[in-house]
Formats: structure tokens, sequence, C-alpha cells
């Protein structure tokens, strides 16, 4: 048995340190021809390609050589230990073909080269071994690859996982939702040309035999400002440009489009409407065909696009100034088109958009909007609409994926956020998405660095701890209770009277100003040396500094809509609008809890979600800013290798165990492998385990002895014994039938 391990063992050393992907599919090199000397140069050349076995490991520098050697040639992906890097190689790999797929299939981890196809085979199945949950957290900055590496993923369960006719069905929904959530959910960013602009969970679901059976998909705010502005080199959400550039002539005719999205004010404002990476007229197609898939009939898709061509005409809605300075309506036209889609009166609708109903004791007194006013008005509900349709549309999803029936199902959950960005001007989208992924980033650590290194300390393995900058401080400054900046902005979004975004950072200076990751006007200079502007405040993130700019905070934060509007839009004729807008009784008096404690409560409980469920992760890195294919930016893979930590993970895993179990449970799997533990093992059982590793030739830089558990150094090590017992449960089978048919 131990030679039989020793063997294995060497045969995958070299397959693991020399293997190249490249090479491999192109055919020049195969499994069991290798030579040492071959092997050594074809590792210079492409790297390795897991960091746990980089020889020069505690180095930065020697980390980025290997990073790019592999780079350059094509090799996106490399591990440390099962954790994923990704680099965005900004162009088409011929990686993630159906063949691709079939070979990762059931193959252990480190047996071919990296893959995310790896990552997602091993997680299915262990969930499938292990009858538990899973979920893989894709993490990253805006536009490193975490989108395209989720689909993937996805791509991967629904073509790979045994198959029936029925089940068919919800895979190509689960397959078919993403372009539509895209075109409903992404836009052109500065940094990313289909940036994802909400966070979205998605739960696969497993049937016990392993079929993909069903889905659900949590959504995290999606960020609306975008329907009513952009910046420039920016557009709004794809769909607005997919429906102008590709819907039919009829459909346009219905919905009172024209082929020009430079006619439509919400789409003008990045003066960007084309861009060279989409196509809008195929998007359309496409996203036509997946709302087919996903079970829209011809009413549901005629009312959606009915609200997104109610937004488009709303844009168009504009105010004149009368003598005594209040708006006036000046396009009646517009207006029209937005009364009969979204099948509201269009006195009701003028009304709402040019006077404010206030409630006096018993009475309902107008008063008339400035033009300020009631473009406000406009815009909101321009906002509101789009927001609860994008909503409508992921519970209708969602309908569409869910599995009814009652046996038992594990999961794999798929997380793919809004990566860490910073533009030339950040508000309070900026700071809400980099919020997130300081949470995420937190858990992160909670998962890997901190629980790790306490676990070794209490089974009592020698361990020489492992230093880290852990963020838990700036996740604290942003949401801890009553004394975070979310907890302050909530303050003046209630305080009455005069409360500005300016009193706003009055607070935040006073409230925080002495502390090391915050930064306003005032102590600019003494913290980072760099100047600020007076209505700005920067925060020192732990992916690099962002400025933040405070107008709009306390209205973005506070997000209300006028009476008037809501109960226009209750009484409105058009499905969809009255399920985003249900009717109910009295409005509470409570006031409704503000968007960013929305949102924080949201991430608490995802992080519950998360924490209940087995993790394993992929980290995207960014090669460079421009989207060049081939480019290695070595200052910003450097910049993101630091702050992601992924230095410390890989001391922590060099230093560490890829594997441990309590002792009852390795030994009852594998006790059939060694005579003193099979069939009975009578003694203690971390005696049992010792007597089983040392048979089984495992050497002592392999395993450490716990206090309940054994850690296994290298997963390699833990595929041998796994591969012995598959032999040994064959022999075992096969003698014990032919013990049978003696009997008989
Ligand atoms: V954001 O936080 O949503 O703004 P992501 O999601 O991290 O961001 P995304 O996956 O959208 O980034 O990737 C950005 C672009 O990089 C894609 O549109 C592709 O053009 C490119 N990309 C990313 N990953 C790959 C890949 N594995 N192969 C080829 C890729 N191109
Ligand atoms: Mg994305």
């Amino acid at each position: 048995m131990a030679q039989s391990y020793r063997l294995h063992q060497c045969k995958q050393i070299v397959s693991w340190s020399v293997l190249c992907l490249s090479d491999w599919q192109k055919g020049k090199v195969k499994l069991g021809q290798l030579d040492l000397e071959g092997a050594l140069i074809a590792r210079d050349r492409v790297g390795i390609q897991d960091f746990v076995l980089l020889d020069a490991h505690n180095s930065e520098t020697a980390f980025l050589d290997n990073l790019k050697k592999r780079f350059t040639e094509d090799l996106i992906y490399t591990y440390i230990g099962t954790l994923l890097i990704s680099v965005n190689p900004y162009k088409e790999l011929d990686i993630y073909t159906k063949k691709q797929m079939d070979l990762y299939m059931g193959v252990n981890f480190f047996e071919l080269p990296p893959h995310i196809y790896a990552l997602a085979d091993n997680a299915y199945h262990t969930m499938l071994s292990e009858a538990n949950n899973h979920f893989i957290l894709i993490s990253g900055e805006s536009g490193a690859g975490k989108t395209e590496a989720s689909k993937k993923i996805l791509q991967y369960y629904a073509v790979s996982c045994p198959s029936s006719t029925l089940l068919d069905t919800v895979r190509d929904r689960m397959l078919m939702s993403n372009p539509v959530l895209e075109a409903f959910g992404n836009a052109k960013t500065m940094k990313n040309d289909n940036s994802s602009r909400f966070g979205k969970y998605m739960d696969i679901q497993f049937d016990i035999q392993g079929d993909a059976v069903g889905g659900h998909i949590l959504s995290y705010l999606l960020e609306k400002s975008r329907v009513v502005h952009q910046n420039h080199g920016e557009r709004n959400f794809h769909i607005f440009y997919q429906l102008v550039e590709g819907g039919e002539e009829d459909l346009l005719r219905q919905l009172g489009l024209e082929r020009d999205t430079k006619r439509y004010c919400y789409l003008v404002q990045g003066e960007c409407s084309n861009v060279s990476s989409i196509n809008d007229k195929n998007d359309w197609k496409t996203v036509k065909n997946a709302l087919s898939v996903i079970d829209f009939d011809a009413s549901d898709t005629e009312h959606l696009f009915g609200i997104i061509s109610s937004v488009l005409h709303l844009g168009n809605v504009h105010f004149d100034r009368d003598t005594k300075g209040y708006a006036i309506l000046n396009s009646n036209a517009a207006l029209r088109w937005v009364s009969k889609l979204l099948g509201v009166h269009v006195q009701v609708l003028h009304g709402a958009l040019t006077f404010r109903k206030i409630e006096a004791k018993s009475e309902e007194v107008l008063s008339p909007y400035t033009v300020d006013h009631a473009i406000y008005a406009r815009d909101a509900l321009a906002k509101a609409i789009y927001d609860r349709a994008f909503t409508w549309l992921v519970n209708r999803i969602n309908e569409s994926l869910e599995n009814k029936d009652s046996e038992r199902k594990t999961v794999i959950g798929l997380l793919d956020i809004y990566g860490f960005e910073v533009f030339t001007a950040n508000s309070f989208e900026q700071f809400c998405i980099n919020y997130c992924n300081e949470k995420l980033q937190q858990l992160f650590i909670q998962l890997t660095l901190k629980a790790e290194q306490e676990e070794y300390e209490a089974e009592g393995i020698g361990w020489e701890p492992v230093q880290f900058f852990n963020n838990k401080i700036i996740c604290d400054l942003v949401e801890e209770k009553h004394r975070g900046i979310i907890s302050v902005l909530d303050e003046e979004c209630v305080r009455p009277g005069d409360a500005t975004d300016l009193t706003f950072l009055e607070k935040l200076e006073e409230k925080m100003g002495n502390h090391p990751h915050f930064v306003t006007h005032k102590l600019a200079d003494k913290k980072t040396r760099k100047s600020l502007e007076r209505g700005d405040f920067r925060l020192l993130h732990y992916a690099g500094e962002v400025t933040y700019c405070v107008v709009g905070f306390i209205d973005k934060n506070n997000d209300l809509l006028y009476k008037n509007i809501k109960d226009m839009m209750r009484l409105s004729k058009n499905p969809i609008i009255q399920q985003c807008f249900p009717a109910t009784k009295a409005e509470s008096r409570r006031r409704p809890e503000t968007v960013a404690t929305q949102f924080k409560n949201s991430l608490l409980r995802l992080t519950e979600i998360l924490t209940a469920k087995e993790a394993w992760y992929v980290r995207c890195l960014k090669s460079n800013d421009n989207k060049q294919q081939g480019k290695f930016d070595e200052v910003l893979v450097r910049h993101q290798v630091k702050y992601l930590g992924l230095m410390e993970h890989l001391r922590v895993r060099r230093a560490g165990f890829a594997y441990r179990r309590k002792y009852e449970v390795f030994l009852k799997r594998y006790k059939p492998l060694c005579p003193a533990t099979w069939p009975h093992w009578r003694g203690v059982p971390s005696e049992g385990v010792e007597k089983l590793v040392q048979h089984l030739g495992y050497q002592p830089d392999e395993y450490k002895m716990g206090r309940t558990k054994i850690f296994i150094r290298y997963a390699r090590t833990l595929f041998a014994t796994e591969d012995a017992f598959e032999i040994c449960k064959h022999e075992l089978a096969t003698k014990l039938q032919a013990k049978y048919k003696g009997y008989k």
C-alpha cells in the first residue's frame, strides 16, 4: 500500500509542477512522457501552477514573476492551495469548450492544470460526497473578471451535471437568467464596459443524484441613480440601448420610440451611446430569446418594455418657469406616452409632476413645484419605476427557477458583486459598493486567515502566527451602531430642520476626525499629505484611498418618493407596476429604513447565509487599466496582490494544512487500509490514526496530530489516501463476492 502511495505521489509532483495548459492542450506534452529535464525547462517558462510549491515562497517579487510568466503564456489561472487566482486576459481564450469541461469532470483538484472548472467541479463533488452546502466567493476590483468567472461556473454546472429532459428546462432558465439580469443590471462605466451595478448571490440547488434542479437569486442594491444620470464616458443600463437599437419596428411604434438613442435625455449624458465592445442589436435578440426561455409570455414582455420605454419618455418631460417661478410642463407628447405606457391618467400624471400634495389637518393642499423640484420629482419617479421593475424581474426569474419538490437538496451559492471602484468623482453609490467590498474582504479574513490560525492554536499545533492587515477597523468605521458613518448619516437624515450634506460632513469630522482611516479637509495634509475639497471626505479603504463628495448623500439615503406620486402609481393599469407599487393600508407612521441601513442589514444577512456554508474562493486580478489584451501592469497587479492579502494567504497555506478531520471520522473512513485498525480499533482514536498513517507511509512533515483532529499538510497526500481507499473498497467487495459465492 505504502509503495503505491509513493508512486502516486511522485507522478503527481512531476505533473503538477510542469504541466502547462497551453502545451498540454496543443498536444505537445502528454502525461507520462515527461522527462525531468524537459519538465524543468517547461516549468521555467510557464511558472508554477500552485504557489504553495513555489521555492522562493515568501517573496512578493517571485509571486509576481510567476503570475506574469503564466499570464504571458495565456495561463490565467494559478492556485494557492484550493484558492484560485484568475488574471483577466482581456481576450477570448480557447479553454472554455465542452471538451475542457469533460476533462475536468470528477478529476481531483491538482491532477490537471488550474482552471475555474476544477474549482467548480471540486465544490460540486465535495457537496455530493459530504451532503453539505457550499459557496464560491468571487472577488476582485471592478473589471477584474468576477462576472465572467461566475458565468463560467454556472455554464459548467449546466453542461456537465447529469441530465434529464425535465431538468434541462431548469438549466436553460438558469443560464438564460444571466443575459436578462445583465441587460437590466449592468452598464458601461469607466472601469468596465459590462460593469455589474447590482450585487448578485445565486443558489444553485442540486438533488441527491447531483442534478441541478432549481435556483434562487438574491439581488443587492441596484445603482438606480444611473437611470437619470451618467458621468462622462459611461452609459445607462444596457437594456435601454438594446431596445432602441434592436427593437422591432412594430414594437418601437407601439412604445412611441424612435430608433435613435440620442433622442433620449436619459441616454446621452455620458456621450458614449456606442461602445466598440458592445453590440446592442445582437444583445437585444439574446435578451428576447432569454426572456422566452424563462417563461415570459407576450403580455409580460409587452408590459416590461412598456415600463422601460416610459422611463425614456419621462426623461424627455421638460419644464418651463412660469411668471411666479413655478414649473409648467412643456412636453405634452412625452407626457402622453408616459401616461399611456404606465396606465395612469394624463391629468393625474401632470399634477403629480408639477404639484406636491400636502396634508394639513384634515385638508389636502396642493403646493406648486419650482422647476428644480419638478425635475427632482420626475427623476425620483424614473428611478423608483426602474428599481422596482428590476426587483420584480428578479422575483419573476426566481419563480421560474423555483423547485417545489420537497426532496432534500444541497446548494452551491455563487456570489458576484460589484467590485471595489474609484472614479474621479465618487458619491453615495461608490460608498455603498466599496463598503460591500470591505465586508467581503472581512469575511475572507474571518474564514481563512483568522479562523485557520485560531484553530491551530486551539488544537495545540505548533504555529508561527502570520501577521495580516485586518480591515475590521474600516468595517466598524462605516457600520458601527451609533458611531459609524451610516449611523451619523441616518441621524442627519431624520434630524428636523436644517440638515444638509455639509452638516453631515461636519458631524463626521466631529465624530471620527481622529480615526486613522478617515480624512477630511481639515486633516488631509497631516494624514495623507494630499489636499481635499471642502465638501469631500476620504476613506482609506483596504484596497486604496477613495475621496467621496458628500453632495447627495442625505437625499440618496432618504430616497423619498412624494406621496401623490406613490398614490398615482398605485392606480396604474400596468400589471407589473401594480405589483411594484402595491396598494397598502394606511401608510405606516414609522419611518422606512434608510438605503444605507437596509443595505447594511442585507449584507449582514448575506454574511450569515455564507458562513453557514463551506467556502471556495476565486480572487480575480485586473491585468491593466486599459482593457488591453496581453498587458501585465506589474504595479497594478502588485497592488491587488497586496490588498487582497494573497501573500498572507500563501504563508498560512504553506505553513498550514490543507485538510483536517476529527480522529473518529478519519479512522472510520480509512480503517480498512491498515491491518491494525481493520475491522475494529478498540483503543484511543488518535493512536489508531497514528498507526494507520504510518502504515500508509506518511512522512513526518506531511501531517500533525492535534488535540482532536489530524491535520494533513498537502491535498495530494489525502488524494493518494482516497485512491488507496477506492482500490481497497474494490478489493473488499471482490473478496466478499467470492466469499458469498463460496457459501452458495
Ligand atoms: V464589475 O465589479 O462588475 O465592474 P467584473 O465583474 O469583475 O467587474 P467582468 O467579469 O465584467 O468584471 O470582466 C470585465 C471584462 O473583462 C469582460 O467583459 C471581458 O471582456 C474581460 N474578461 C474577464 N474575464 C475574462 C476571461 N476569463 N476571459 C476573457 C475576460 N475575457
Ligand atoms: Mg461584474
